[in-house]
């Protein structure tokens, strides 16, 4: 710390607590960019309330990989501190220095280091962002899927290997030793966030133990929780770039727009930081705000990258000049999405949905279309899923939503129109789905497991919106499809 203090830019604000008394009660699972401009900074702004030094935080890796090894190693060289840049829609930039992180672990090196802290009295909240994809839940039923390889290699070891087997394991520690249960907190864009975890949690629990599966059930809270910022990706160009501004040698800096959300249920069992003087909403009607964003935010996400990617734009903020795709945007949020979602009370949907744009277009935030693109297997159902329900329900025109799946079924092949190559991150899509997605017969890609629970292949009105957009994007191309809708 005493180094960056020395190197700090003037205007790079600093944490303004001493590190040293500050005491860790919370453990995080998936220190990833945006629980670090989001739930992290949330956190270091509770630091500095008075009174406020026990809520520090563990962080704890568990992907098995050279980036991640990496990321592990850089933590421990700089401290647990990292900086976050914020840009406003202006392009004014501020920087501070995060020092809520006070230790990592790394469990593919120690995963018996991890068990025995999350079973530690300390402990009273363990947080998660693992990624939509990250819950082990069966796309089809929506239940837990104790049959993943990954469950099962956990449930037969000793050392647990996944955040679930850890958490449970060291839960049945904490009932062993009558050790109060802490609250798990989801920070991941999922419906019912905290239900999710629950389930898994313990679905995994009574794959080793049914009654310590009943205890967890009974005895643990899992709040629900609506979480909103944009994160984008760190390049090394983007990390240069901030590092020269700040003048600190950060290995992993992150970088995020202004505008920040955090609704929460107000449920911690084992007690919470002081949430609500820092800007956070504790409210119980979480699932409207999840609703709203997920159906909004997250699914207009999906609905620009595949085509906007495929018409050769790279970055958010591009596709959102190019008037095609706000034109998209606001006819798929106006005639799809708002006549069926309801929103919290005092809610203005229409100010939210220009704001959304608003955030999209933002140039400083440089948000990469490849990112949002990442993992649609995981995502597109997550967040269109319910729109394409109640549009097939209502007997509204699915032809937005058939777009959407007629894209990106044809991103699968990572070239764009213009022939220009891009990277596709699909890690959910087993060798099965592929097949389907990538065949020659368009109507199996609706069989692939993301999309199987919706039966597509039932429904004629989205078979004839779907064939002819597929047509049309192999045909006519994007720009002429992007008409037909
Ligand atoms: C994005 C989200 O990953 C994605 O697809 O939609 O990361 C999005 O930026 C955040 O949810 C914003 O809160």
């Amino acid at each position: 710390m005493a180094e960056w203090r020395e190197r700090a830019a003037p205007h790079v604000r600093l944490p303004g607590y001493e590190r040293g008394a500050v005491t860790p009660k919370i453990a995080h699972f998936g220190v990833g960019n945006f629980f670090r401009v989001h739930a992290a900074r949330y956190l270091d702004d509770c630091l500095h309330v008075p009174g406020q030094t026990d809520w520090g935080i563990i962080g704890i890796g568990v992907l098995d990989s050279p980036q991640s090894r990496a990321k592990a190693a850089a933590y421990a060289d700089q401290d647990g501190l990292y900086t976050v840049t914020e840009y406003a829609p202006d392009g004014a930039a501020t920087a501070r220095v995060i020092g809520a992180m006070i230790d990592y672990l790394y469990a593919p090196d120690d995963p018996a280091a991890v068990v025995d802290t999350l079973a530690g009295p300390n402990i009273r909240i363990v947080s998660l962002t693992l990624t939509e994809g990250g819950y082990f839940q069966d796309q089809t039923t929506g239940t837990f899927d104790a049959a993943h390889p990954d469950i099962r290699a956990d449930v037969q070891s000793t050392a647990p290997r996944t955040a679930f087997g850890m958490i449970v394991a060291a839960l049945r520690r904490r009932r062993a030793g009558g050790v109060a249960p802490f609250t798990v907190l989801s920070c991941d864009n999922l419906r019912g966030n905290g239900d999710t975890a629950r389930q898994a949690v313990v679905g995994y629990a009574a794959q080793i133990d049914p009654e310590l599966a009943r205890w967890i059930d009974a005895e643990l809270s899992f709040p629900n929780s609506m979480v909103d910022r944009i994160a984008p990706s760190v390049t090394p160009a983007i990390r240069d770039r901030v590092n020269a501004a700040t003048g600190l040698p950060d290995a992993l800096p992150a970088i995020a727009e202004t505008f920040s959300q955090w609704v929460v249920q107000d449920r911690f069992s084992a007690g919470r930081p002081r949430l609500d003087e820092v800007g956070v909403e504790l409210r119980d009607d979480v699932a409207l705000f999840e609703a709203v964003k997920g159906r909004i935010l997250n699914a207009s996400h999906m609905l620009l990258a595949y085509p906007a990617i495929l018409a050769g734009h790279r970055l958010v903020h591009d596709a959102m000049a190019d008037p095609r795709f706000p034109l998209l945007l606001r006819r798929f949020l106006q005639l799809d999405v708002l006549p069926f979602v309801q929103g919290p009370a005092g809610l203005a949907l229409g100010t939210y949905i220009e704001n959304t744009l608003e955030r999209f277009g933002n140039p400083a935030v440089g948000d990469q279309l490849l990112r949002i693109a990442a993992d649609g297997a995981s995502k597109i159902p997550t967040f269109h899923a319910r729109t394409t329900e109640l549009l097939l329900h209502n007997g509204a025109d699915p032809i937005r939503e058939a777009f959407l799946l007629a894209a990106y079924r044809r991103s699968l092949r990572g070239v764009d129109e213009h022939g220009q190559r891009f990277d596709v991150t699909e890690p959910a899509l087993n060798a099965a789905d592929r097949d389907l997605l990538g065949g020659t017969d368009p109507l199996d890609a609706l069989k692939a497991t993301p999309f199987a629970a919706l039966r597509l292949w039932e429904q004629p009105a989205f078979i004839d919106a779907y064939l002819a957009m597929v047509d049309s994007i192999d045909d006519e191309g994007i720009d002429a499809a992007l008409r037909r809708t």
